[in-house]
């Protein structure tokens, strides 16, 4: 009888870097998504990302699914009377073609309101954009070691803190 031996395949390993990785939906490159580990308690909890549009239209984020939470918003930041507040942007947030648009601490950003549970460092949220032209697509935020991280590798507190959100 022959034996046969089989080949014996060397696993490439390769070193994944959740939070470096870029998503790709149509023209759009998702970058820098992250979020941050929230107090207990809290019943928000923040998405941030930065938006690369390679094509040549305008594309808009038009909404924000996500298990963790009963429903996402996408929020901007704009000063009324000379205090920044945040609100809920209502017919989407532009992704203009060529653009780069950061949503990050002080900045737009996702919220998740009503989350079911609260957000530990290294947890990673799964949430569902969709655009109005490129589709849908899901997007993994990995939580930042710091409730103040301002950026997805940031683990220490930066001494700005985190925005109060409640
Ligand atoms: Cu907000």
């Amino acid at each position: 009888m022959r034996k046969v031996f089989g080949c014996v395949l060397a696993a490439i390993l390769v070193a994944t870097e959740v939070m470096a990785a870029t998503v790709d939906v149509g023209p759009l490159k998702i970058e820098q998504a992250f979020t941050r580990p929230t107090p207990g308690g809290a019943s928000v909890a923040v998405g941030y990302l930065t938006i690369v549009n390679t094509g040549k239209e305008t594309d808009r984020l038009v909404s924000v699914t996500s298990d963790i939470s009963a429903k996402a918003e996408i929020h901007e930041m704009k000063m009324e009377n000379g205090v920044m507040k945040m609100g809920e942007v209502k017919d989407g947030l532009p992704i203009p073609a060529g653009a780069t648009v950061a949503l990050k601490p002080g900045g737009d950003h996702l919220m998740f309101v009503g989350i079911r549970h609260a957000v530990k460092p290294g947890e990673v949220i799964k949430a569902t954009l969709t655009f109005e032209k490129a589709g849908k697509v899901d997007v993994p935020f990995k939580a930042a070691a710091s409730m103040g991280a301002m950026s997805p590798g940031d683990d220490g507190d930066s001494g700005m803190g985190g925005m109060k959100m409640q």
